[in-house]
């Protein structure tokens, strides 16, 4: 059913939802408002020198006032799924007790415009805009955090769990494990690899009792993580380079995948770090039987291949993006969805992140001409195309990203959206990708 049809297009699975995402802090603006509370973002925004040009989310794209217009652009491209992530501080200013019942109205009405519209909504729990207040306690180098997390994931439930089919746990644990911990230029901007590790196992085991914490309710919704997935490739053909690319691996993708799906860590990366390590003496017995809670869905975020040399390092192989981590490799999509069947079985993926950043500016016409934007989408919609008629059960796909937005340390400079925001009016502009990707979503393809 997803063959190439007589006239050579890539028609994909009936009912194959195609979507665009986004995330709370990127977005939403409003930082004080309704009983917000602070977050890490916020602090580390507000920090001279964190971010390019001293960017901060106060306005971002201003959604939290304009949802409504937003609701109306992604009717008009045809969406099928919205991705966006409900603000942790929002719902509980401090990251614990009774929720703020007004942030849980914002997002009532944003679902339900999104069901009236007939888009179906998928919210992730946290992307990564922890309460201040619980980072002021260890944020998540401390064990407690975790269960803070579990309790503030069943009030969302509590709240919202009617109306939402998927929830996502924790979005790309390794970009807090990796940007926030060990390289710092995340918040909380910590350089502590020591630290980092134990951040990823409780961040696991955050996501476990949050599936736990869902399957308590009795509600319907199915729950998956959000992993950014990186395939790793040897730079070249020595034995060396495959024993680093091997261990390379074991440090992107299945430290994170290989307790959810198998529950058990990775020997390789737990021998690395050494038992003397914060993270292997921080797992405690049962902790993996948590973690390993059956999922119903993987959500699979893929931007970049990785190429490791025999001292393991990295090099480039593929022109990059303005983003200067991200190389153009559309086969690595076929690549990481391929691989994750094969080694953990038929699980549903859905892909909730891919896009590429472009230096789009408003034509004297008033159109955004992004053409790179639009080969990039068409080149990896092709490689999903191909790993889906090669049996992966992939079920939707959600472009990085519906809007313009802040891209964290790169502030407002890189433009990720499929609609170009106007920062000083907020006006939307929707690119020549969306004009385009309307097209793709009434066709069901390519
Ligand atoms: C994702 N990498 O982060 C995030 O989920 C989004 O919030 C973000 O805006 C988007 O990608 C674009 O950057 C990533 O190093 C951070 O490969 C780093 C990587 C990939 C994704």
């Amino acid at each position: 059913e997803s063959s190439p049809e007589p006239d050579g297009a890539l028609r994909f699975p009936p009912g194959f939802a195609w979507g665009a995402a986004t995330s709370a802090y990127q977005i939403e603006g409003a930082a004080k408002e309704d009983g917000r509370g602070e977050s890490i973002w916020d602090t580390f925004s507000h920090t001279p020198g964190r971010t390019r040009n001293g960017d901060t989310g106060d306005v971002a794209a201003d959604h939290y006032h304009r949802y409504r217009d937003d609701l109306d652009l992604m009717a008009q491209l045809g969406l099928r799924s919205y991705r966006f992530s409900i603000s942790w501080p929002r719902i509980q200013a401090d990251g614990a007790g009774r929720p703020n019942q007004r942030g849980l109205d914002f997002y009532r009405r944003l679902v339900d415009g999104l069901h009236e519209r007939g888009i179906a909504p998928m919210a992730t729990l946290f992307h990564w805009d922890m309460p201040q207040a619980l980072q002021d306690a260890g944020g998540w180098e401390s064990r407690d955090t975790a269960y803070r997390f579990a309790e503030y994931a069943d009030a969302v439930f509590q709240g919202l769990g009617d109306q939402v089919p998927v929830w996502l746990t924790i979005n790309e644990p390794k970009t807090v494990v990796q940007n926030g911990y060990l390289w710092g230029h995340h918040a909380p901007g910590r350089q502590d690899p020591q630290a980092a590790y134990l951040v990823a196992h409780h961040l696991q085991l955050a996501h476990g009792l949050a599936v736990r914490a869902l399957r308590a309710t009795g509600q319907a919704g199915r729950i998956g993580p959000a992993l950014n997935l990186h395939p790793c490739y040897p730079a070249d053909d020595s034995a060396e380079a495959a024993t680093a690319t091997r261990l390379y691996d074991g440090y992107e993708n299945r430290l994170y995948l290989d307790p959810i799906l198998t529950g058990a860590y990775p020997q390789d990366v737990l021998a690395d770090l050494g038992p003397d390590s914060r993270m292997v003496k921080g797992i405690r017995d049962g902790d993996l039987d948590v973690i390993a809670s059956p999922v119903d869905l993987l959500a699979v975020q893929y931007y970049t291949p990785i190429y490791v040399t025999g001292q393991g390092d990295t090099v480039r192989k593929w022109p990059t993006s303005e983003a200067e981590w991200q190389q153009i490799h559309p086969e690595g999509m076929y690549d990481i969805l391929t691989r994750v069947t094969r080694d953990y079985g038929r699980i549903p993926i859905t892909i909730t992140e891919n896009g590429l950043p472009c230096p789009d500016t408003l034509g004297a016409d008033g159109t955004v001409d992004d053409a790179g934007r639009v080969s990039f989408l068409r080149d990896h919609f092709a490689a999903a195309h191909r790993a889906v008629a090669d049996g992966v059960p992939l079920e939707s796909y959600h472009v990085w990203s519906l809007l313009d937005n802040f891209e964290w340390a790169e502030g407002y400079d890189q433009r990720w959206g499929l609609i170009y925001v106007d920062y000083p009016t907020q006006r939307r502009v929707l690119k020549r990708s969306a004009h385009w990707y309307r097209d793709v979503i009434r066709n069901n393809g390519l």
